[in-house]
């Protein structure tokens, strides 16, 4: 009886592993991965992805992309003109498994002035499919593929010349799932950064030409996340909660520069580096070559706006290699405890320190058309600059930084002001009976740029209203 149930037991155990060994190994290469049905594929526009993949079986994939040529803003008033797959830069996302085949459409639009063609380097086989599809505008070309190797992939058109093509905004990303899908997380984005190179300067408006002799000297006016300076700023942002698991998908388009892909106050947990299987833990900033990707994943512990940088870091604060993550909840004092004090430390004394000249500093490239335009880039600059002593709303912080809402000192004189901003300050003053005796550095900015700043002030928070101009500035400035 007893010999009987151990030998039952043992069948069991025997059947169930063999059964277990089956899973993993039902079929030797991805090649041989059955596919029955087709379904269309799923494309989002960037900062969105598909649905998961998960369990579902190996099918016929159909894909249909439509490439477009369009005009529109890599920045505020300035534009080019962007070729796409799908009408937008980076290209729709594509989310496979392995296994798959994929049915590929390539359609040029006959608006279209060029033919263009893609190569996914999710493909094994000549140009990644780029000698399949070479499509003249008012046709479409198909071909078909097995997605053999799981990971993230960039595709691109492979057009000469490709560095224009490329440099246009001709890149997106396929993702090939593992069987079985990869592990579920909370929010999952598409991000993907691109350099651009345009006759005129960084700033410059207008419709911009693509500069060929830039390009080639790789002397990037714009690097951009998502195509454009403001695709992951402001109202584009994206959220999350606190406690939620984030997976980015990122690539680099290139043409031409590798990332240093960072965001600023958060730690990797995990990178599925260059995009394959290969899984690092506890990353702080990851390259992601011209022509690759890299899943990033990471757990958002505290609340506040975490940015998105190429850690090249001019990049990000001079040509627009900046997006942000805002994550909303609740503060843990714990993992983050904000500031706990604050003091004045002045170690060289009460002097003004030591700081490039103003005459160093390039004139901003953007003047301002007219009032409103004024108001919107001096609230930027405020922003930017003032923000941190004054506050927010100008209220500036008791016996540190003096208000600049309803200041009697700033609306009693103009040129005093422009002074302060081109000079700095020190010395004991007197604002609104309250005294103050502290330093402010001279500010860096232009003429353009302080005369929209003041004119923001002056014309926020009950000020005056007064209306600072460049050449107020520049007046003021050829005095001393
Ligand atoms: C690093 C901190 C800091 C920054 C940045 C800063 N200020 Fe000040 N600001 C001060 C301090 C401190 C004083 C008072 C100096 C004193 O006591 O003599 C002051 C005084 C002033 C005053 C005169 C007093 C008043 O309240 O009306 C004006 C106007 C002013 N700042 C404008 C600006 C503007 C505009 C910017 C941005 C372009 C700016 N400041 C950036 C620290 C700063
Ligand atoms: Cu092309």
């Amino acid at each position: 009886m007893k010999t009987i149930l151990k030998l039952t037991t043992f069948t069991v155990a025997l059947f169930m592993f063999s059964c277990m060994e089956n899973k993993g190994k039902e079929y030797a290469t991805a090649e041989e991965i059955p596919v029955n049905r087709e379904m269309q594929a799923e494309l989002t526009s960037p900062p969105n992805v598909p649905r998961p993949v998960g369990k579902r079986k190996a099918k016929k994939l159909i894909v249909n992309m439509e490439i477009l040529e369009q005009e529109s803003e890599i920045t505020n008033g300035v534009s080019y003109v962007y070729w796409t797959f799908g009408g937008t830069v980076p290209g729709s996302f594509i989310r496979t498994r392995v296994g798959d085949e994929v049915e590929f459409t390539l359609s040029n639009h006959p608006d279209n002035k060029l033919p263009h063609n893609i190569d996914l380097h999710a493909v094994n086989g000549p140009g990644g499919g780029a000698e399949s599809s070479f499509v003249a505008p008012g046709y479409e070309k198909t071909f078909s593929f097995k997605t053999l190797n799981p990971g993230l992939y960039v595709y691109h058109c492979a057009t000469a010349p490709v560095g224009m093509h490329i440099a246009n905004g001709m890149y997106g990303l396929i993702l090939v799932e593992p069987e079985g899908g990869l592990p579920p997380v909370d929010k999952e984005y598409y991000i993907m950064q691109g350099d651009f190179y345009t006759k005129g300067k960084n700033g410059e408006r207008g419709l911009q030409p693509f500069d060929m002799q830039k390009a080639i000297d790789e002397d990037a006016d714009y690097v951009v996340f998502n195509g454009s300076v403001d695709a992951l700023t402001g109202d584009n942002a994206l959220t999350a909660k606190v406690g939620e698991t984030i997976r980015l998908y990122v690539g680099n388009g290139g043409p031409n520069l590798v990332s240093s892909f960072h965001v600023i106050g958060e730690i990797f947990d995990k990178v599925h580096v260059e995009g394959g299987d290969m899984i690092n833990e506890n990353v702080q900033t990851t390259l992601i070559p011209a022509g690759g990707a890299a899943i990033v994943e990471f757990k958002v512990d505290v609340p506040g706006s975490f940015i998105l940088v190429d850690h090249s870091i001019f990049r990000a604060f001079n040509k627009g290699a900046l997006g942000m993550l805002n994550v909303e909840g609740e503060e843990r004092k714990k993992i983050y405890s904000g500031e706990i004090r604050e003091g004045i430390y002045l170690p060289e004394g009460p002097t003004i320190q030591a700081m490039p000249t103003t005459d160093e500093i390039v004139e901003s490239e953007i003047p301002a058309k007219n009032l409103e335009e004024q108001l919107k880039f001096g609230k930027q600059a405020y922003n930017q600059t003032c923000v941190a002593c004054h506050q927010a709303e100008g209220q500036g912080i008791a016996n540190a930084f003096p208000p600049l809402a309803k200041s009697d000192y700033l609306n009693a004189d103009v040129n005093r002001s422009i002074d302060i901003v081109l000079h700095g300050l020190s010395g004991e003053i007197t604002v609104n009976g309250d005294t103050y005796n502290s330093v402010m550095t001279k500010q860096m900015l232009s003429p353009d740029e302080i005369a929209n700043v003041l004119t923001y002030v002056y014309n926020s928070w009950d000020n005056s209203g007064a209306v600072v101009t460049k050449e107020m500035v520049l007046k003021v400035k050829n005095q001393k």
